[in-house]
């Protein structure tokens, strides 16, 4: 039993000393949006890009503006593309920045609280399976918009 002690000691000073690393090397979140709803609509889409600081992945999320947040992908399906929910997150390999656009990933905001209306921005906290969690702002665009809104805060 003494020879065990010292080992676990030593794991955990290894641990220590490792966290500090991994912190210092946060997800980058680059211009987060998302589309304005129709009234009652019970879904709404989320787009960023994102580049991880190792390999990680983006696995879902919490607002105060749904109920749930998802990670979905767009897949072809007898030549018409639905979106699934995608099955263990959204892969993030270490300085490659992948985007959430629509036609491919995005985030789902599942059971809408309300309507999101075009200017007006909400937080949202990313979750990943291995980095914490980072909170961010999304701002919404108009609906059906294919690219993101100007945003005042990304001018000079
Ligand atoms: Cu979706």
């Amino acid at each position: 039993m003494r020879l065990i002690v010292p080992v676990a000691v030593l794991l955990l000073a290894a641990v220590s000393l490792a966290a500090p690393a991994a912190r210092a090397q946060s997800v980058m979140v680059q211009q987060p949006w998302a589309r304005a709803t129709a009234p009652h609509a019970v879904t709404a889409a989320v787009y960023v890009t994102l580049t991880a600081g190792m390999v990680d992945r983006l696995i879902g999320g919490r607002t105060p503006v749904a109920a749930r947040v998802q990670v979905h992908e767009t897949v072809e399906d007898g030549g018409v593309m639905r979106m699934v929910e995608a099955v263990g997150g959204l892969p993030l390999s270490s300085g490659r920045k992948v985007a959430l656009a629509p036609g491919g990933y995005h985030l789902m905001l599942v059971g809408m609280h309300h309507q999101l209306m075009p200017g007006e921005s909400f937080p949202l906290t990313l979750h990943f399976a291995y980095e914490p969690p980072v909170t961010i702002t999304v701002l919404v665009g108009a609906a059906g918009a294919s690219i993101p809104p100007v945003s005042i805060m990304h001018m000079p």
